[in-house]
Parts: structure tokens; C-alpha cells; sequence
């Protein structure tokens, strides 16, 4: 699949304001400042897709994208980072948690960890709403290019040990590179079938 149409569509708070197109869609979780707006715009290849910040809690409302008019992309706001007051996390874990589980033809959420930091409760929390709504999750493993290969292999079992899946694999990012793109498209082919 190559991605050659991508758009904007709408922010929204509460499924009554979702997007009513028809297509397959994604989501891209994680803690605030994790990297998945930077992300989204490497995957659909426009730098200028979503807004992008130095500072956490940047996105807040979900914002949806179409895919060359075939596929949704959401981009949901995080919480989590130490700099972003509790009031956030306030609002953001019911509008999280309601899209989790209203939403059909969500079929893959792609959770987003530091490759410097080892996941937390945020992030189990997580994928206990997303698994719990029967969706399959993808990590990612994001700003890689801040590591260097050896320290990549020890982060990387620290990451699964601390989620609870050892045995699972992880896949890499970078905006820095472009490393994943190619990873996270496939997916989104692979699932939207
Ligand atoms: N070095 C490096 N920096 C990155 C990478 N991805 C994102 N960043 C930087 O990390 C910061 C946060 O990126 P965002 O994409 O806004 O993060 P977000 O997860 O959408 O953050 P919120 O919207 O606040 O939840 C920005 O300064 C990005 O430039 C990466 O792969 N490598
Ligand atoms: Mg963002």
C-alpha cells in the first residue's frame, strides 16, 4: 500500500461527534510527548499532517485523519508525563476509554513507548481498555534514533518485562530516520482487510 491521500477530517471529544465514514480505522496511543502526532505525519508522509510540540499535551481531542479515502487514522491525545497536570488526565481517560469501546471498526491500536523508558501504568492501562474491547495492539518503540544499538537490545527487554509480554516482539521508530514507516504500513494493510 502506498499512502498518497491524507487529510484532516475532524477533532472530537464524544462519539457523537466521530466521524461517520465508513472505513477501517487506527488509532495511535501513548503517553503525552511519546512522539505519535510526529509519527502519524512520517507514516502518511506530510510533515505538516498534525500539529507537533516541544511541550507534552498537545493533542487534546481526537483527531481524525482520512487515508486515502479508504482508511481513518485517530490520534489520541495522552496523558501520563509528568509535566501534564492531573486535571488532564481527568479528561482524557473517559474520552479514551469511550472511544475504545465505541468504535467498530477500530482494528488495531498502535500503543507508543519511549525506547528510553520503561512503560508504566499509563500504558497498562492502556492495553487492558484496548484488549478489553477485543482490538489487537501493536507497540511501537519511538525515538530510536536517540539509542544506539546495544542500549536498543536492552531497552527493548526491559519494555516487555514491564508489560507483562516477554516473549512478544516490538516494533522501531523514528522520525529522525523514517525507521518504521514501512513496519507500521504493512499493518495498517495487513489489518484492514
Ligand atoms: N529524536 C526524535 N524526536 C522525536 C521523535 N518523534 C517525536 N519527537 C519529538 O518529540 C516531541 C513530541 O512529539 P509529538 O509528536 O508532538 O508527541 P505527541 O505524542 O503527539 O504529544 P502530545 O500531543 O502532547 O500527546 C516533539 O518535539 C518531536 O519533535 C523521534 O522519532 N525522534
Ligand atoms: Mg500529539
Amino acid at each position: 500500500m502506498k499512502i498518497n491521500k491524507a487529510e484532516f477530517i475532524k477533532s472530537a471529544v464524544k462519539p457523537e461527534q466521530y466521524p461517520q465514514l465508513p472505513y477501517p480505522e487506527f488509532a495511535f496511543a501513548g503517553r503525552s510527548n511519546v512522539g505519535k502526532s510526529s509519527l502519524i505525519n512520517m507514516v502518511t508522509g506530510n510533515s505538516r499532517l498534525v500539529k507537533v510540540g516541544s511541550k507534552p499535551g498537545v493533542t487534546k481531542t481526537i483527531n481524525f485523519f482520512s487515508i486515502n479515502d479508504t482508511l481513518c487514522i485517530a490520534d489520541l491525545p495522552g496523558y501520563g508525563y509528568a509535566r501534564v497536570p492531573i486535571e488532564l488526565k481527568k479528561q482524557f481517560y473517559p474520552m479514551i476509554k469511550l472511544y475504545f469501546s465505541n468504535r467498530d471498526r477500530l482494528k488495531l491500536v498502535f500503543l507508543l513507548v519511549d525506547i528510553r523508558r520503561v512503560p508504566g501504568d499509563f500504558e497498562k492501562e492502556m492495553i487492558s481498555l484496548v484488549t478489553g474491547n477485543n482490538i489487537p495492539v501493536a507497540i511501537i518503540a519511538t525515538k530510536c534514533d536517540k539509542l544506539s544499538k546495544n542500549q536498543r537490545a536492552q531497552s527493548t527487554k526491559k519494555i516487555l518485562e514491564s508489560l507483562g509480554i516477554p516473549g512478544e516482539s516490538l516494533f522501531y521508530s523514528s522520525v529522525k530516520s523514517g525507521e518504521g514507516k514501512k513496519d507500521i504500513v504493512n499493518l495498517i494493510s495487513e489489518y484492514s482487510r
